[in-house]
């Protein structure tokens, strides 16, 4: 008899590194026989199918060790689910996230509503694997497919009153259980709403990523479109988007508007700025045990650095 965990049987401690893990799933497959098969690969530990023919890679990838798919699916932050990390693996399996229409409004040309699968058709997507770190000082290495943010901005037009994009997740109750009200109340004002600048938006950093590992996202992790933005802080990177509006103000974002103090608009990963109620200098890549120090820009200053030339890192956190 083979034993396989399940995701949701694995606790935080039994994350282990990639390597490990491949190790130990590769002694289990070929105890039974199935890396003979073939359909797997073990330099990812999830089988060698792609959602996406021809995907190739993007550039900016890290060569560091990449968080295991079983990882990256089993420990998520999504509150519409729970604020549990190990619930939305088990929570999200009935998810609908097909088919589904993303709308694009505001400051452009034409309002214009793209079914998901329309959207990967026009804008190909590319690999792109990135560094997450999330404000709780835990971090993953994540291959994401993605399609660059702003060729899709590009292609819509927007006008000079576009100054920041405002992104919103799905409201719906009856999916979400974390959307649904309690007696003690809804932990979020929903739905989720982020926003960045429009120079933040138009970096060639910034993804609409729409799979992970080659395959469609999970739905744990977003599907079927979130976004990436690598230099931030993971809550930035917004999941389950609806609606894409170009607009002329700074949107206030769901965690800005929650605790003004700890979580601002910029949220850049920056060690040198704690949050009030932990330190941000260090982290912890899920699968490893010692902590690592946290980069500026959460090690993609040399491409975003410049656009905070003329501001105050320590107020606009
Ligand atoms: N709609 C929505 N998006 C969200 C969140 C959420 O609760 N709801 N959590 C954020 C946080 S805090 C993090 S760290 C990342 C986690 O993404 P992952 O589960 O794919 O690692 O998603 C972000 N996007
Ligand atoms: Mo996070």
């Amino acid at each position: 008899m083979i034993l396989i965990q399940r995701p949701a049987d694995i606790t935080p401690s039994e994350i282990t590194s990639e390597g490990l893990f491949r190790q130990r799933r590769n002694l289990i497959m070929a105890s039974a026989g199935l890396l003979l098969g073939g359909g797997i690969a073990p330099a990812t530990g999830v089988a060698a199918v792609s959602d996406f023919p021809g995907l190739k890679p993007g550039p900016f990838a890290t060569d560091e060790e990449k968080t295991s798919f079983q990882a990256v699916t089993s420990y998520n932050n999504f509150y519409e689910f729970s604020t549990d990390k190990r619930q939305p693996a088990k929570l999200a399996k009935a998810f609908k996230s097909r088919p589904w229409t993303i709308a694009f409004g505001g400051e452009i040309a034409k309002q214009q509503r793209f079914d998901v699968d329309e959207l990967i058709k026009k804008f190909p997507p590319q690999e792109r694997i990135y560094r997450l770190r999330c404000v709780e000082a835990w971090s993953m290495v994540i291959p994401w497919v993605g399609i660059p943010l702003h060729r899709v901005l590009k292609a819509l037009n927007p006008s000079s009153k576009a100054q920041y994009v405002r992104f919103e997740t799905l409201l719906d109750p009856k999916q979400f259980p974390g959307q649904r009200g309690s007696l003690f109340g809804s932990s979020l004002d929903w739905p989720y709403v982020e926003g960045l600048r429009i120079d933040e938006a138009m970096h060639p950093l910034t993804l609409l990523a729409v799979g992970l590992y080659g395959r469609f996202m999970p739905n744990q992790n977003g599907a079927p479109i979130r976004l990436v933005v690598p230099w931030k802080y993971g809550f930035k990177s917004i999941k389950s988007i609806v609606k894409i509006d170009l607009v002329d103000k700074q949107p206030l974002n769901t965690w800005n508007r929650q605790a003004p103090r700890e979580y601002g608009f910029y949220a850049n990963v920056n060690p040198a700025v704690d949050h009030p109620r932990w330190s941000q200098a260090r982290e912890r890549r899920i699968g490893e045990w010692s902590k690592r120090p946290t980069l500026p820009f959460n090690g993609y200053a040399e491409q975003v650095a410049g656009l905070y030339q003329n501001l105050d890192l320590r107020t606009n956190f």
